[in-house]
Order: C-alpha cells, then sequence, then structure tokens
C-alpha cells in the first residue's frame, strides 16, 4: 500500500488546506488524490440496489407478510413499508459513503460538476424496454453548486427526486467537515416519503486516506404518519464498529419528540449487518453484503452529448489517469475557461442560462401549500410539516424551531419537470 502522506506534494496541500476558504474547488490537491469521476455520477447511487427499491412498490395489502417474515409483530402493509424503504435506505448509504473505500482505496477529490452537466443512465430489469428505470441528472446551479437527480420507473410506479448543494469547512484538526441541504422525496403508489440527507465528515486526512463518517441524525417522513429517525456514529463511540447507527420507527413526530417507545429499533452497520427488535425479540434485519448491486448503463462517450460528464471530462479524466499534473491543469483549465466564456456571452446577451428539466420552487413566494395528494412539492411541504422540519435554505432535517431557520429567509428548492424530459430530443438514455 502507498504511504502519500510523507511526500512534499501531500504536506503543501495540507499546509494550503488550514487556511480553507471554503471553496473546495480552489484547491489544488496532488494528483494521487484526484478522482476522474465527476460528483454529478453519485446520483446513481441512490439506485444501486434496484431490486430493494422496486419492492417498496410491490407491498400491498395482500402480500405484505410475506416481506420481513423473521419479524413477527408487522401488521401493517405502510409498517411493512416503512421497514423496506428503510432497508433500502440503508444500501444507498453503503454506495454513497462507502463503496469508493473497499480494500485499500481512499477517498478522492471528485470533478467538479460544470452548469449544465448531465449525467444519465438506466438500470435494465428485466431486459424488457418497459422495466427500465432511469437516471437523470443535472447541475442545476455552479454557483452554489446544485446537483439535481431523478430516477424513476413507470412500469412499477416508483419514482425519486430530490438534490444536494454541499457545504464544506475544515477543523483545526484537520477533518472535512461536509453539510447537505437539500432532501430527497420517494414516491410510489400514492406513498410518499421524506428522506433528509446527513452530515458527515471526512477522517483520515492527515494520513493521506480519506474516508467518511455520517453523524448526528436523518429522518424518513412517510405520507401514513410514522418517522424514521436514524442516529449515525463512527467507530469507538455507541459501540467498537465503524458506520454504526441506530434508526428508531415512531408512530408519528410527536411520539418522536416525547421520545416514546418506538415501535421498531434497528441498529448496527449501515454498510454491513444490522438487527431489529420490537422491544422483544431482536432478529437479523438486513445484511447489505447479500444484496446484488445493479450497474447503471451509461451510453459509450462515442454517443454522448457535449453536456454529458464522461465526454466533457473525457481529457480531463485521462490526464488524471496517467497522474500528469501538467496535463491535468492544461484540460481542466480548457474547460473551466470555455466554461467563463459562455458565461460571459450569456451576460453580454442578457440570456441566462437555461436548466434543462428541473425548475426552482419557490415555496414562499408561490405560496406552496401542504397537500399530500398534490405534486411533489406540495408534499414536500406536507411532509416537512409533519416531521417538525424546515423547508428553509439550510442544512437538510434541521428543526422548524432551529435557529438557522429563523435566520434564513428563503426556500428556493429544485422540482423535476417531467414534461420537460418528455420533450427532450438531444439526450437519450
Ligand atoms: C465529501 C465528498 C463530496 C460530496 C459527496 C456527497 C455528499 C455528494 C452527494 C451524494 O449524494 C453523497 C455524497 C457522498 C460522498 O461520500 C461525498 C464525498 C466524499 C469525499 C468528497 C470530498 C469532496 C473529497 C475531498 C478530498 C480532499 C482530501 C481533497
Amino acid at each position: 500500500m502507498t504511504d502519500y502522506s510523507e511526500t512534499t506534494s501531500w504536506t503543501s496541500f495540507l499546509k494550503s488546506v488550514s487556511s480553507f476558504s471554503g471553496d473546495l474547488s480552489a484547491f489544488t490537491a496532488p494528483p494521487f488524490i484526484l478522482s476522474p469521476v465527476s460528483l454529478s455520477e453519485f446520483s446513481q447511487y441512490w439506485g444501486t440496489y434496484q431490486d430493494l427499491f422496486l419492492a417498496i412498490a410491490q407491498i400491498n395489502k395482500h402480500n405484505h407478510e410475506a416481506f420481513f417474515p423473521q419479524i413477527r409483530s408487522v401488521k401493517s402493509p405502510n409498517v411493512t413499508r416503512m421497514l423496506a424503504v428503510l432497508q433500502w435506505y440503508l444500501a444507498t448509504l453503503k454506495c454513497q459513503y462507502t463503496s469508493r473505500t473497499q480494500g485499500d482505496r481512499f477517498e478522492k477529490k471528485p470533478l467538479n460538476p460544470f452548469l449544465g452537466e448531465l449525467f444519465v443512465g438506466k438500470w435494465e430489469n428485466d431486459g424488457s424496454k418497459k422495466d427500465d428505470t432511469i437516471l437523470l441528472t443535472e447541475q442545476v446551479s455552479h454557483h452554489p453548486p446544485v446537483n439535481a437527480f431523478s430516477i424513476f420507473n413507470e412500469d412499477h410506479n416508483i419514482r425519486i427526486q430530490g438534490y444536494t448543494q454541499i457545504k464544506s469547512s475544515f477543523s483545526k484538526t484537520l477533518k472535512l467537515n461536509i453539510r447537505q441541504n437539500g432532501h430527497a422525496i420517494l414516491e410510489t403508489n400514492g406513498h410518499s416519503f421524506l428522506i433528509t440527507l446527513p452530515a458527515l465528515h471526512l477522517e483520515g486526512i492527515i494520513v493521506a486516506r480519506p474516508y467518511v463518517e455520517l453523524e448526528d441524525s436523518s429522518y424518513i417522513q412517510s405520507s401514513d404518519g410514522m418517522i424514521w429517525k436514524i442516529d449515525y456514529s463512527g467507530k469507538g463511540y455507541f459501540s467498537g464498529q465503524k458506520n454504526s447507527f441506530s434508526a428508531y420507527l415512531y408512530k408519528n413526530t410527536a411520539a418522536m419528540e416525547k421520545r416514546d417507545k418506538p415501535l421498531f429499533t434497528v441498529s448496527g452497520q449501515w454498510s454491513g449487518v444490522s438487527t431489529i427488535t420490537d422491544g422483544n425479540k431482536e432478529v437479523l434485519f438486513s445484511d447489505v453484503s447479500k444484496y446484488k448491486p445493479h450497474s447503471l448503463r451509461v451510453k459509450p462517450i462515442s454517443e454522448q452529448h457535449c453536456l454529458e460528464s464522461r465526454k466533457a471530462w473525457d481529457d480531463v479524466a485521462r490526464a488524471i489517469e496517467l497522474g500528469d499534473m501538467k496535463l491535468i491543469s492544461q484540460t481542466k483549465s480548457k474547460l473551466e475557461n470555455e466554461q467563463r466564456q459562455l458565461r460571459k456571452k450569456e451576460e453580454a446577451g442578457n440570456t441566462p442560462w437555461q436548466n434543462r428539466w428541473f425548475e426552482k420552487i419557490d415555496i414562499i413566494e408561490e405560496q406552496i401549500q401542504p397537500d399530500l395528494n398534490g405534486n411533489t412539492y406540495n408534499k414536500l411541504v406536507a411532509l416537512s410539516k409533519m416531521a417538525g422540519l424546515s423547508t428553509k435554505n439550510i442544512q437538510s432535517g434541521q428543526k422548524l424551531g432551529s435557529r438557522e431557520h429563523r435566520k434564513c429567509n428563503t426556500a428556493l428548492h429544485w422540482a423535476f419537470i417531467q414534461d420537460k424530459w418528455l420533450q427532450e430530443e438531444d439526450i437519450k438514455v
């Protein structure tokens, strides 16, 4: 295993991050810590476990008892669905936060998506086109960087859409703290779920082997009233195991606030094995290693549009793979200069960049009302209200009464506009 921590490039990188200004893209990092993959590809992790994702849509009042046979006290399809959502969600965490650090690999700095960058693909499920799950990702803003995504399977009637805006800061001990603004909203067969995005930090930076640890709590609020509170901890906090969590299912937010006895508690490692208990017997809940990851099919670069991520970053990615710092900087500057020229042209012509499949929704200005039967953004307002969470532009999952909520005056979100995709002529999945 190569030790990069003693190299001069790493020590000067550490010096530069100790006076960090908040903009991660501003760093010149040594080639060994650069990833040839754009951050816009990370949206695919929500769909990697297709079987678990599609299973959520299959649960109904006739079949629900077949889903978690080991858990005797599950009596309703709504509870079963909540368990299935957690099982899928835990598997997505494994992809989002540990898939790049398996074996001796470590976390690297992904490419910073440009405005309008697209990443699309599909998961082919039973081989028939009708059963494909589609992924659409768009970089909807560059300052601040916001990445929006939509994943849907028409045949199974399940979709998830959301967006992420990351905010980073280095601590004095050189931990990189990441806060996410945004959310994901899952919808299937008349049920909807608001999923908040966890806070995280990167450990191991000093020794040049960064890895992610999740922290604090996140929530999954269901339109049926139930809510999961998921508490995260790293190695040595609740237990000696890394990626530990405890998730508590409450019948509603009031029960959670009163710290009533949860309906179920699931605990263990989100990247591995977890168990479930209703307060009596404890049984296996999930073992992520047993599930089959499903690869996303992405068109070859030769068939991609120039806004598609792998095509746009191809020269830079090759330079990174060669570890050629001069070439990395040349190819990256070329792309960045082209972007700057585009912005100048747009400004001069008063023709701002048009987003492709997502639109900004202003919850306050447009007076979006809570409505569980309305559109996705009526649902966002309703689910946030049920969970007692803010819809303002602050860190995901913050409470209504929080200081951040009181201080912020905006509630702008990114919504997927299905019709725009249906009218799309240039981009094919
Ligand atoms: C922190 C991170 C960039 C952001 C990545 C996010 C938060 C993006 C949204 C996804 O849905 C979830 C997600 C998963 C990733 O684990 C997380 C990345 C891990 C590393 C990367 C840093 C910017 C890498 C910095 C490396 C330093 C040492 C320069």
